[in-house]
């Protein structure tokens, strides 16, 4: 008990009373995930606002062995934000400076508590954009977005995060600052710490601020929503926006079901009047109209059943809205079991078929969701109706993907929830080189000690 007075004293010595926050009303906000599904504890939220403040905070943490979670906007689905275990939460969200875009470089410094929102709006206004896209960018932060290595909208055309991060600052459990800001597009020396510590999931340091690259703004954005009879001729279709049309920068896919959901629970109309298997959607964005080349690709499929397109951003949003709300409506249903999986190109059509069946089977009465990044072979498989603590969900879904080649996560994490599976993907050596860079990064194991690497 006098330890964990003491540390509280020196925590708030270190950030200002304000800004350790023990108060259950607010603290509340830091240990439930967004899905509702993993509820954790806290002694106390501890909100440093500089890196020099993060650094205390953690070599305090360090010295007694007390464990923490960091976090960023808390819009995680793998439960590795959130203290499971009774850990510290750290937020990071009050570092949120952005500095001003680098013309020259094509690239920005941002703290890990901007949120993507602000990031993307503040590249726009200067002529450039910020690659990393997804739903969640009004809550989601630099931080977070590194730490999980997110995917979302843009990857097949830019990448995930780990190719915007150019270089971090980041914060060693110990209170060592590593890591540089100064935006050097080529440096091989050495090991990449940046590389390491993006997609680490806050297991082996506090990514504080990071130095990203940018891409160049197209001026000129289309959206088509295209319907087919089932998920092999989507696919075709698919195949074919990917090698006609290089503004392509989105393409996903959804189903009749979910969105009849989103239909539904969100009051929207639908796009089509008649009802059909599969949807993808397609975002093509360039210097130039994109639209006579998507347009003549689309009239190229005959297995397009109908066709809405919109090229201003009011109905581009209403089109995108079919898509991205799969999330939202899927948890008024209750929390959902998220799995969030690539198989290869190839697999992609079978597996939608397979995962459906074999969910039947395990469990006739749940819901089952299919949504994703068609170009990524990432699909967002969604399951309700199953108890929160059920995990023979999760393991039927994953050990399907494993035996179709794929991965069992493709952008959201490992987290708390899936590292239970983490062997199925990774050998015993790839394991144990795991804890051997967690343990001499953060010998204490601190750090976020519940996520990603499987219990001993
Ligand atoms: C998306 O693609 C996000 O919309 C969330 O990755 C996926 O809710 C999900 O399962
Ligand atoms: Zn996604």
């Amino acid at each position: 008990m006098r330890a964990a007075d003491d540390l509280m004293t020196e925590l708030r010595a270190v950030v200002g009373d304000a800004n350790v926050v023990t108060d259950r009303a607010v603290v509340a906000g830091y240990t439930t995930d967004w899905t509702g599904r993993f509820h954790g504890d806290t002694p106390a939220v501890v909100r440093p606002g500089t890196r020099d403040e993060v650094a205390a905070t953690l070599r305090a943490c360090t010295e007694r062995g007390v464990a923490i979670v960091l976090q960023g906007g808390n819009t995680g689905l793998v439960g590795g934000s959130v203290p499971l275990h009774g850990e510290i939460v750290v937020s990071l969200r009050r570092l949120d400076a952005l500095g001003p875009v680098d013309a020259r470089a094509g690239q920005v410094t941002a703290q890990a508590g901007v949120t993507l929102a602000r990031l993307q709006a503040h590249a726009r206004a200067a002529g450039w954009e910020y690659a990393v896209d997804l739903a969640a960018r009004d809550s989601a932060t630099v931080g977070g977005t590194i730490a999980t290595n997110a995917g979302g909208l843009h990857v097949f055309r830019h990448g995930p995060t780990r190719a915007q991060v150019v270089g971090v600052e980041a914060v060693l459990a110990s209170g060592a600052v590593v890591g540089t800001l100064d935006g050097l597009e080529k440096d091989n020396t050495g090991y990449h710490l940046a590389g390491l510590l993006t997609g680490s999931e806050g297991t082996l340091a506090a990514v504080t601020a990071a130095r990203l690259r940018l891409v160049p703004r197209p001026r000129n954005v289309v959206v088509a929503l295209c319907a087919f009879d089932d998920v092999e001729d989507a696919l075709d279709g698919v195949a074919v926006v990917r090698r006609e049309i290089d503004t392509a920068r989105a393409i996903e896919l959804f189903f009749q079901d979910g969105l009849d959901l989103v239909c539904d629970r969100l009051g929207l109309a639908r796009p089509f009047a008649k009802r059909h298997d599969a949807f993808v959607l397609i975002e093509c964005a360039g210097r130039t109209d994109p639209a006579p080349a998507l347009a003549a690709a689309i009239e190229s499929l005959a297995a397009v059943r109908d066709v809405a397109v919109a090229t201003d951003d009011r109905t581009a949003r209403r089109l995108w809205r079919y898509r991205e709300a799969h999330t939202e409506a899927i948890n008024l249903l209750g929390p959902p079991h998220k799995l969030d999986v690539t198989l290869p190109a190839g697999a992609l059509g079978g597996f939608v078929a397979r995962v459906r069946q074999r969910l039947r089977e395990l469990v006739p009465s749940a819901q089952v969701w299919l949504f994703g990044h068609a170009a990524d072979g990432n699909m967002h498989v969604n399951v309700t109706g199953v108890a929160p603590d059920d995990d023979s969900v999760t393991d039927a879904v994953l050990r399907l993907v494993v035996e179709m080649r794929g991965s069992i996560s493709a952008e959201h994490g490992i987290g708390t929830a899936k590292r239970r599976w983490l062997h199925l993907v990774r050998t015993g050596d790839e394991i144990a080189a795991y804890r051997a860079i967690k343990r001499a990064l953060d010998p204490a194991g601190v750090l976020n000690p519940h996520a990603l690497l499987p219990g001993p």
